[in-house]
């Protein structure tokens, strides 16, 4: 048998050590599954999830149809919703997040009713390492840190939207436009900036001018008594209704009949969300505007948690993008609407 030189027995040593060496790293890299199971941020994307939803009631056509939204999206997506209508109520928005947190899901939905008073709970949800989503409605809280992403309108630009309508359609009129307005409830979101919004504009608009302003807590019922109570002290005096929601708004309507005068004629009338029965009121010539605040982001908020869970940056606030339609569009678009 041919006797290897020297030379070539060293360089065959060496290579037999390189290839040693590099089987060595790669199974090191094969055996360790542990980086792989956790990847950069925990949970993998398709783990089935648990989560709390605490929705603020079921108080408007809006909200119902924002419930339905959420509730699908997380069926759909294969995971579990522990869900908490909290009739409006800040006390049961509190229990039913503290009882999340003691369930251990792995992530919370919170629709906050009103703005301030929640700081507790949402330091014991962080305390408990338990991730929470704003949906729809913010929280007047200094440490961001309490939530992920605020996900949901901008209500300050839908009062905006609501004013400049105005501006335009009474451009041409002589005199003062008196308005009634019909706020949403007191302390939240929607209704304090909805308000900011509208107002801005018509400081611009002297003749523009606010006579009554009381909170119809976004539901039919309340707009209709609250707007009966306006026109007994300002009946034939009123010329617009500015209304932070189109229930409050359609409420507003049937007073507005049952006092005899024409609404969207007599009582121009002006609400926000873009609900069907909107489009009903617009379609019969009974309202003339409403500024859209789209409930439909179930699919989303999931998207978002499970980016969340999945390790990835998520933006501070998150905006739906959003329209406005008036009466002379509502017929055709009605059959269109999905709420
Ligand atoms: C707005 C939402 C408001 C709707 C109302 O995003 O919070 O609450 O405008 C609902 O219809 O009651």
């Amino acid at each position: 048998m041919k006797k290897i030189g020297k030379g070539k027995a060293f360089i065959l040593i060496v290579m037999a050590l390189m290839l040693f060496l590099a089987a060595c790293s790669s199974s090191g890299s094969e055996g360790n599954t542990d980086n792989k199971d956790t990847g950069s941020g925990g949970t993998k994307s398709g783990d089935k999830l648990v989560i709390g939803f605490s929705q603020v009631g079921a108080e408007s056509e809006w909200r119902t149809a924002n419930t339905k939204s959420m509730q699908d999206a997380i069926k759909d997506a294969g995971h579990e919703l522990k869900f908490s209508d909290a009739q409006q109520k800040q006390e049961n928005q509190i229990k039913a997040i503290r009882s999340f947190i003691a369930q251990k899901v792995d992530a919370i939905v919170f629709s906050p009713v009103v703005e301030t008073g929640f700081e507790t709970v949402l330091q014991e949800a962080k305390d408990a390492g338990i991730p929470v989503f704003l949906a729809d409605r913010a929280v007047d809280i200094e440490d961001d840190s309490l939530w992920v992403t605020f996900l949901g309108s901008d209500f300050v630009e839908e009062g905006k939207k609501a004013a400049n309508w105005l501006v335009e359609e009474t451009k041409d009129v002589k005199g003062d436009v008196n308005i009634v307005e019909l706020q949403g409830t007191v302390g939240s979101a929607p209704a304090i900036d909805r308000k900011e919004g509208f107002e801005e504009v018509i400081k611009e608009h002297p003749n523009l001018k606010i006579i009554k302003s009381q909170t119809g807590d976004f539901t039919r019922a309340k707009g209709k008594e609250v707007m009966e109570a306006f026109l007994k002290s300002e009946g034939d005096n009123i010329d617009v209704l500015y209304a932070h929601n189109d229930d409050m708004a359609i409420g507003a309507i049937q007073a507005i009949e049952e006092y005899g005068l024409k609404p969207g004629e007599d009582i121009k009338i002006i609400g926000v969300d873009a609900v069907k029965g909107a489009f009903e009121a617009m379609a019969a010539g009974k309202m003339n505007v409403t500024v859209e605040c789209n409930p439909l982001f179930g699919p989303q908020m999931v998207d978002l948690i499970e980016a969340h869970l999945a390790g990835e940056k998520i933006e501070k606030r998150v905006a739906v993008e959003e329209s406005m339609y008036t009466m002379d569009q509502a017929e055709e678009l009605l059959p269109t609407r999905q709420y």
